[in-house]
């Protein structure tokens, strides 16, 4: 069978002058076979334009076809969760989780997360050298090429864990990850997650404060375990897709 990549990104220009950037608005990536290419874009481009980020002005989004020879299939990673009181709490559960490799990230993530916000992709960080490795800042490096096997739902409103599974399976998998930190950037949704092969994906109920938008993703490689540009490729190339 054939299948069909389809991506969209939408960006909106912000800023005045010199200041001038592209902020990422939304994006997502899919894999379907031929009879929901269609419906499948519809429901993308809507996303695209009714999101709480606000309007886009530039939207793209590319269809290609792959073969189902390329195609790795992986098992999701075994999903738990974690009740906290507050948010604080839930960093604080998050750090604890990932341990050693995130010792480099912890003081310095609120700044981190407003790094992260405007971004089309994740912080790509080195936890041998506390270098950051994604070879354009501004974008960082994003994982597509990846969906749920037998996802031929569209659904009409983003379903965030069901999306966040499936990137994080893929994500555990790249060569050299150590772990994987998410907090959203949707303003009104607080619940993040920390993933890697040893942990799973343990989603942490509250992971921000309601309503701040500073959220991002950032991936924990290790230099010493693999080369970047491996993993790099393995995101932003290899097809993937994962049964959950
Ligand atoms: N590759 C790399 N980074 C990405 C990708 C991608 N495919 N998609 C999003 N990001 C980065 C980007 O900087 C976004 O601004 C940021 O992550 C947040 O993306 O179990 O909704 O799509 O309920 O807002 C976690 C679900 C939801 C927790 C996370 O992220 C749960 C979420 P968002
Ligand atoms: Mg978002």
């Amino acid at each position: 069978m054939d299948y069909y990549s389809l991506k969209m990104r939408a960006s909106q220009q912000v800023g005045e002058g010199e200041q001038k950037y592209e902020q990422h608005i939304s994006g997502a990536e899919r894999i379907v076979g031929h009879d929901n290419v269609e419906a499948v874009c519809a429901a993308m481009v809507r996303r695209a334009l009714t999101h709480s980020k606000g309007d886009p002005d530039f939207i793209n989004v590319k269809i290609e076809k792959i073969s189902e020879d390329d195609i790795q299939i992986l098992d999701a990673l075994p999903v738990t969760r974690i009740d906290v009181d507050t948010w604080q709490q839930g960093r604080d559960k998050a750090f604890e989780l990932i341990g050693e490799a995130a010792v480099g990230i912890r003081e310095k993530l609120p700044e981190l997360l407003r790094e992260t916000f405007p971004m089309r992709g994740a912080m790509l960080y080195d936890i041998a050298t506390g270098t950051r490795l994604e070879p354009d800042h501004e974008r960082g490096v994003r994982a597509t090429y990846m969906d749920a096997l037998h996802s031929s739902v569209v659904d009409s409103q983003k379903n965030h864990f069901n999306e966040a599974i499936v990137l994080a399976t893929k994500v555990a998998n790249a060569p050299g990850m150590v772990a994987e930190f998410c907090i959203s950037d949707d303003p009104n949704y607080v619940t993040g997650y920390v993933a890697s092969k040893e942990l799973g994906y343990v989603r942490i109920m509250k992971m921000k404060e309601m309503g701040d938008e500073n959220g991002g993703r950032i991936f924990l490689f290790d230099s010493r375990k693999a080369k970047a540009e491996d993993c790099i490729n393995y995101l932003q190339k290899k097809k993937v897709l994962i049964k959950v």
